[in-house]
């Protein structure tokens, strides 16, 4: 039996709905039935911060998102702060010491800001943790029970690359906005421009940079303990050697509602766009977010208006005259596009529009991109030679090629 991804996960309603998924994210059909290790979409994505209280406000603010959830000193919860945002069904959670001796000062310490779990939320978590230690996986939390007035969440984590955790998460018997301990937040500013509009729908994928070498070890890892495909997308030697200096694969859950690509320097003649990542990051970590958007103009009108910086591209990208050709009909003008150095790539299913954030903290590590996908199930291929080149040039100005 054939389950469609319609059988997985029930939207909120302010959430996409999955007929709306399938195209902003690009889902596919999969059997449920015969995975070892059935997930059901992405929960949050976590991060820590220096100060947790402003980038609230600046996801808020800037990326238009809206809180949600908060848990702190106020709430009982006496070491630390944790603000949960949304926009549309992904959700953010920004974390930060108070207490000195919050262990989140420690890790902050290490990586400045930085993703410390990619949450996923799953059917049944003993099921998952269960395949995980078969397969090896290190098991940082075994599966629990939290329980407020809201009901029962039960919860497990791993371990993957770097510091970052994959906290498993069955929460189909909690009504609460968040998780046990979280109390409900309800916004009533208004943002700085009055825009209503939201500026991102979903997660697309989250991409993490592993040491040189690793790689490998790291799809294999997605591939034995979570059933994770390898989808086709991928840099290889030939493209790394030539101008990218990365590696890249792309593992994906069955239905693709979660995406990791993995990357790796590639041993070259420079410094690696990843090794810069390595060095500043000091290991292994989530590189960038992609958001999806149905209006990938308007979003990066907005963010531009917000103060976020882009990547430029050259303006050679577009006036090749071989562009045409290879993207085919799109549909806005190329002109548009050039305005605002999005770039557009196009595959055997369809197209996608992209753009990369330049780092968005004080360290050159993370960054976010925006995607509007129009069929393609892929990366941005075509853009790599560009985009990487892009990224060099960043790299280069902070004295770091
Ligand atoms: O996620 C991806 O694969 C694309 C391309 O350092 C990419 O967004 C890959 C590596 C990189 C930046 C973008
Ligand atoms: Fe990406």
């Amino acid at each position: 039996m054939t389950l469609s991804f319609e059988d997985t996960r029930r939207a909120a309603p302010d959430e996409p709905t999955d007929e709306a998924l399938r195209d902003l994210v690009g889902l596919v059909d999969h059997d449920v039935t015969t995975d070892p290790f059935p997930v059901l979409g992405m929960d949050a994505v976590v991060f820590v911060c220096g100060n947790a209280t402003q980038s609230a406000q600046y996801f808020q603010a800037v990326w238009g998102m809206d809180p949600f959830a908060y848990r702190g000193p106020e709430t009982g919860h006496r070491g630390d702060v944790a603000y949960a945002l949304k926009s549309g069904s992904a959700r953010f959670v920004l974390t930060g010491g108070v207490a000195p001796d919050s262990p989140l000062l420690d890790i902050h310490r290490e990586h400045g800001d930085a993703v410390v779990d990619l949450a996923m939320e799953v059917g049944d978590v003993d099921r998952c943790i269960e395949q995980a230690r078969r397969q090896g996986a290190r098991i940082l939390a075994e599966p629990h029970d939290e329980t407020d007035e809201h009901g029962t969440v039960r919860s497990a984590a791993i371990a993957t690359y770097g510091h970052v955790r994959h906290t498993l998460i069955d929460r189909r018997r909690y009504t609460g906005p968040y998780l046990p301990g979280f109390r409900p937040v309800t916004t009533t500013a208004v943002r700085p421009d009055g825009a209503p509009r939201r500026l991102f729908q979903a997660l697309d994928h989250a991409v993490g940079n592993v040491e040189l070498g690793r790689m490998d070890e790291w799809v294999d890892f997605y591939n034995r303990v979570m059933g994770f495909v390898n989808m086709a997308e991928f840099v290889g030697d030939d493209i790394a050697t030539e101008y990218s200096a990365l590696m890249s694969k792309v593992v994906a859950n069955g239905n693709h509602r979660v995406k990791f690509p993995l990357n790796e320097p590639a041993a070259g003649k420079r410094k690696s766009q990843i090794d810069e990542y390595l060095e500043f990051h000091a290991g292994p970590g989530c590189q960038h977010l992609a958001l999806a958007t149905g209006d990938i103009l308007g979003t990066v009108d907005a963010l531009r208006d917000r103060g976020v910086r882009f990547l430029d591209t050259p303006d050679a990208y577009y006036d090749d005259p071989e562009l045409a050709a290879r993207i085919g009909p799109v549909r806005v003008p190329v002109a548009e596009l050039k305005k605002r150095r999005i770039l557009v790539d196009r595959d055997e299913d369809g197209y996608l529009l992209q753009i990369f954030t330049k780092p968005l903290g004080d360290r050159p590590t993370i960054f976010f991109e925006i995607i509007e996908r129009h069929g393609s199930l892929g990366f941005g291929k075509g853009n790599f030679k560009a985009l990487f080149e892009s990224i060099e040039r960043e790299q280069a100005a902070r004295g770091n090629l």
